[in-house]
């Protein structure tokens, strides 16, 4: 039997991201993937042009009925398109905070249109600090989170370290948006960590997704998190 896994999600029709990318991501590592839909988007693989959100008895009630069914290994959770939804994800994290939680702070997306107001950011980290395993803003994310813009490695590795404060579980601040290099910096509770690669020449949106929904396929097998990120 594969271990299953949950994301939690909007969907964007082109699958360049969120639930069906999660949902190809869990299937490409050999896990069987389940989605609890936050939202429905119109988007193709340049922008999104617009969402609508799901009602919250609504996504209170996909992830209800999933449970009576599947054993999870862990859960992803992406974007929510509105703070309303911070009460059932709130409920979902701490029933679940012995698995594996990977949260991707879905606020804006490449396009630029906002998929969490910016007022519920706080209430949002608060709904979920303690319970989660791993959070990884990028670096606009990031700087939305700590009120200060970020520009260097030095302010990478600060904000990861004040984040994970906020939210007691380790945090990957994603770099794919520093100028010349790609470094991701992980602060995992005990040391900073610097992850980095070759930066790849062309733009897409959905990384984001991509990176976290892969992050949680392998803490799913038992690895800490400096290695799984
Ligand atoms: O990449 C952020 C993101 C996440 N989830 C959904 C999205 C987007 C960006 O477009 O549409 C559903």
């Amino acid at each position: 039997m594969r271990k299953v896994l949950l994301t939690i999600a909007g969907f964007d029709p082109s699958s360049g991201a969120g639930a069906s990318l999660d949902l190809k991501v869990f299937s490409h590592f050999g896990y069987y993937g389940l989605a609890v839909l936050t939202s429905v988007t119109i988007q193709n693989s340049y922008k999104v042009y617009d969402y609508l959100t799901l009602p919250t008895w609504f996504v209170r009630q996909e992830y209800k009925k999933l449970i009576t069914d599947f054993n999870l290994s862990g859960i992803k959770i992406g974007m929510l398109g509105q703070g309303k939804i911070i009460s059932v994800i709130k409920e979902i994290v701490s029933e679940n905070k012995e698995r594996p939680l990977v949260v991707d702070p879905v606020f804006c997306s490449s396009s630029g249109h906002w998929l969490l107001p910016e007022k519920d950011i706080d209430r949002y980290l608060k709904a979920i600090r303690g319970k989660i395993t791993l959070i990884t803003p990028n670096l606009f994310e990031a700087g939305l989170i700590i009120g200060e813009k970020i520009t260097s490695l030095r302010e990478m590795q600060e904000a990861a370290r004040k984040i994970s404060d906020r939210t007691l579980s380790a945090c990957l601040v994603k770099g794919g948006h520093l100028k010349e290099k790609a470094v991701d910096v992980l602060y995992d509770g005990q040391k900073i960590h610097n992850l980095k690669k070759k930066k790849l020449s062309f733009e897409v949106h959905g990384t984001g997704c991509f990176l976290s929904s892969a992050i949680l396929c392998f803490l799913a097998t038992g690895l800490p998190v400096a290695e799984a990120c």
